[in-house]
């Protein structure tokens, strides 16, 4: 009977973390209340598996990921404009995510898959714009930590 119990428990936790697997998702807007030109939230933790849905409420913004700044063996994407596109995330780290037309105006935003986890390699890529550095180094300090 016992036996029975913890058989049916370990079914369930079984199918319960299968089903686990969750979409956030972030919005892509002209303004907010955080800024001009704004992933909201502009920085997403999951774990690996998980997928996030980024949702352009605004017009003319996409989401892809910023050269040099997504952890080795994951692969980049660049959604199209003003399209809404859900992305898995299956490889853990950290991933450095812009609006191409809005890059230099400082659109970014950071996710975090799994664990704490710094830069790919410990330094933010030379070409990334003034503005979008100055909202990515504050996300990336808390994705480490
Ligand atoms: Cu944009």
């Amino acid at each position: 009977m016992l036996r029975t119990a913890l058989c049916v428990g370990a079914v369930v936790a079984l199918f319960c973390s299968a089903a686990q697997a969750e979409t956030v998702e972030v919005r892509l807007l002209n303004r907010s209340d955080s800024g001009a030109m704004v992933f909201d939230p502009a920085l997403v933790t999951i774990q690996p598996g998980d997928s996030v849905r980024f949702v352009p409420t605004h017009k003319s913004h996409n989401a892809a990921t910023i050269d040099g700044l997504i952890p080795p063996g994951a692969t980049p994407f660049k959604g199209p404009i003003s399209e809404e596109i859900t992305v898995p995330f299956p490889v853990p780290g950290v991933y450095g995510i812009k609006c191409s037309p809005h890059y230099a105006m400082g659109m970014v935003m950071v996710v975090r898959v799994g664990p704490p986890a710094a830069l790919p390699d410990g330094a933010l890529p030379q070409d990334i714009p003034a503005r979008a550095k100055e909202r990515l180094l504050p996300l990336l300090e808390q994705a480490g930590r």
